[in-house]
C-alpha cells in the first residue's frame, strides 16, 4: 500500500480524515462495573458515551502498525470511574505503546497469572505494555482522557477473558481521590483455566 498521513487533534483526540470511530456507551459495558443498579440507572437516564476510539484503518497483518486515539470521558458508575472494556491481544506475543495527550488516568495491567500493575497516564507519559498483559484505561480526572496508541497489525483484540473474569482490582473514588480496591466479583485463574479446558472440548 502507499504511505499516507493523518491529522490528530491533541485536545479532542479526533483523527481525520478517514478514521473509523468506535463509540462505546454504558449499555455496551453491562456487567463490567460493580454497581449494577447504578449501571441500569445511567442507561435509563440517557446511556452516556463512556469512550470513543478513532482508528486509522490499516491491514490487520504482521508488519503493519495499528494506530488510534482513545478518548475516555469523565464520569462514574456509582463510585467507579469510567473506563475502557480492556482486552488481551488475541496474539499474546504482541505489545503496545500508549502516549498520553490530555487529561489523566490510570492504566490497569493484568497478566494471565493474575498479577496486576497500575501505571498513571497524563500528557507526555509513554506507557509500555509488554506482550501478555491485558490493559484497561480508567479516567480518574474531570476532563476527557486522550491518548494515542500503536500496536502490531496482527495483534487482534481478545475481550472474552476480561468479560468473563474482569480485572482483579477496581478504580473507585474515595474522599475525592482514586483508589484501588479488590474486585469482589473477580474470578481467579483456576476458573479461567477450567473454562479454557471446556472450550477445547
Ligand atoms: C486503546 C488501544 C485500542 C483499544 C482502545 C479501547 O486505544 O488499546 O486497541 O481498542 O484503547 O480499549 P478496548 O478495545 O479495550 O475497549
Ligand atoms: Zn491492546
Amino acid at each position: 500500500m502507499d504511505p499516507f498521513s493523518s491529522r490528530l487533534d491533541f485536545v479532542t483526540g479526533e483523527i481525520s480524515p478517514n478514521s473509523h470511530v468506535v463509540t462505546r456507551r454504558i449499555s455496551d459495558m453491562e456487567g463490567m462495573y460493580l454497581n449494577r443498579e447504578a449501571t441500569q440507572r445511567l442507561i435509563r437516564e440517557g446511556n452516556p458515551v463512556v469512550y470513543k476510539v478513532y482508528n486509522v484503518p490499516v491491514p490487520e497483518e504482521y508488519g503493519h502498525l495499528q494506530h488510534c486515539t482513545s478518548v475516555v470521558f469523565p464520569g462514574k458508575v456509582g463510585d467507579e470511574y469510567f473506563m475502557t472494556k480492556g482486552h488481551f491481544h488475541a496474539r499474546r506475543n504482541t505489545g503496545e505503546i500508549y502516549l498520553g495527550l490530555q487529561g489523566e488516568g490510570w492504566i490497569l495491567l493484568q497478566d494471565e497469572a493474575d498479577t496486576i500493575k497500575v501505571l498513571p497516564i497524563k500528557p507526555g507519559v509513554i506507557v509500555y505494555i509488554p506482550p501478555g498483559w491485558a490493559h484497561r484505561t480508567v479516567n480518574t480526572g474531570k476532563v476527557p482522557l486522550v491518548f494515542f496508541a500503536v500496536y502490531p497489525g496482527e495483534a487482534g483484540h481478545d475481550y472474552g477473558v476480561i468479560e468473563k473474569k474482569g480485572f482483579a482490582q477496581l478504580v473507585v473514588e474515595r474522599n475525592g481521590v482514586p483508589v484501588l480496591i479488590p474486585n469482589p466479583n473477580y474470578r481467579r485463574t483456576e476458573s479461567y483455566k477450567e473454562g479454557k479446558g471446556r472450550t477445547r472440548g
